[in-house]
């Protein structure tokens, strides 16, 4: 297994448990305004012990936005919908939120903080070392950084674009790692 996928495992399993968020929004919204804060999401315990269950988090909410409502709440949510291989594609629609791209990107702005389209070694380093803090040192986590990039990074800028991204994880079935029962 490349290191890459272990990286990017870590990411998408880890959101799966955010299905409870869905039941718990009304929970959740303790003043009943129909909106959540960052911090309201602090009291789903696994979201605040996942090491970047921040980022996690701040996928909910747009730049500059400090609440997030439902429908956004739900939009975000559905991206871990497993997508349904029998509807026929139709390239006349939009790509519904649940496909296999959309849930790569979803992942890739997890490690793209600075949204430049580009998950710099630097970028991919603070990942690492929220997840492997304590278990690893300082020089085995850049070595592990290095490593990734170089496996992925095919036009050789030091920098994984969406693209190297997508392909690095070709083989990879997103659907099943990133889906969960959703909604039922
Ligand atoms: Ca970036
Ligand atoms: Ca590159």
């Amino acid at each position: 297994m490349n290191l890459w996928f272990s990286c990017f495992l870590f990411i998408i399993v880890t959101p799966a448990h955010i299905v409870r968020l869905y039941d718990r929004f009304e929970a959740l919204d303790k003043e009943k305004t129909g909106h959540l804060r960052p911090q309201d999401f602090g009291a789903i315990n696994r979201l605040a012990m996942n090491p970047i269950g921040d980022r996690i988090i701040g996928a909910f909410f747009s730049p500059g936005q400090e609440t997030v409502d439902f429908h956004s709440f739900v939009r975000i949510l559905a991206h871990f919908r497993p997508a349904d291989e029998k509807r026929p594609k139709d390239p006349s629609m939009p790509e519904p939120v649940n496909s296999r791209t959309s849930k790569l990107k979803f992942a890739f702005q997890l490690y793209d903080q600075d949204k430049d389209g580009k998950i710099s070694r630097a970028e991919l380093l603070q990942v690492l070392r929220s997840m492997l803090e304590m278990q690893v040192t300082e020089e085995q986590l850049e070595s592990i950084a290095d490593r990734t990039i170089q496996e992925a990074d095919l036009d050789k800028d030091d920098a994984i674009s969406f693209e190297e991204f997508r392909k690095s994880l070709e083989k990879v079935n997103i659907d099943h790692k990133m889906s969960i029962r959703f909604l039922r």
